[in-house]
């Protein structure tokens, strides 16, 4: 088993999509073993997107993840890191294939409705990002 760290970004939060797509999820096989709901501040939100503090979109990215509440969750799954990027679909909702949460959800690429880790290594430091290990069921 694998896991991996997921957001319902502040835009699809708003929304009113979080239902839609923790169902999206649940018929996608994964188990959530941490699930919570979260206001990050703009430094918080730039901690955990550090990767991208020289990129020219980051002030916008910090504010918009600070915007609002949002969805944090781990998932679990055989190979949950790479089944959730497929889920999510391409970073660019207009780019995303039928089917796929961005395409259903997002509005451009700044509002893409969900994160979802990268890799082994940005998982790992997401999830201890966000949660303790008591949290996670
Ligand atoms: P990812 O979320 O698909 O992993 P990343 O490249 O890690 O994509 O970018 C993190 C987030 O930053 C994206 O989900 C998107 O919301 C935002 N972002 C990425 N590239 C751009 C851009 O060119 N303009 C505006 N926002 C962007
Ligand atoms: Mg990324």
């Amino acid at each position: 088993m694998e896991q991996t760290f997921a957001v319902i970004k502040p835009d699809a939060f708003a929304a009113g999509l979080a239902g839609q797509i923790l169902a999206r999820i649940y018929e996608a096989g994964f188990s959530v073993v941490g699930l919570k709901k979260i206001w990050l501040s703009e430094a918080q939100a730039g901690g955990f997107y550090h990767e991208h503090q020289d990129k020219p979109f980051f002030a916008d990215l910090t504010g918009f993840m600070s915007s609002g509440p949002c969805l944090v969750m781990v998932l679990e799954a055989p190979k949950a890191i790479l089944q959730w990027r497929e889920l999510m679909g391409a970073t660019d909702p207009a780019a995303a294939a039928a089917g796929t949460l961005r395409r259903d959800f997002g509005t451009f690429i700044g509002r893409n409705a969900v994160h979802g880790s990268d890799a082994v290594e940005t998982a790992a430091f997401e999830i201890n990002y966000f949660f303790a290990g008591l949290e996670l069921l």
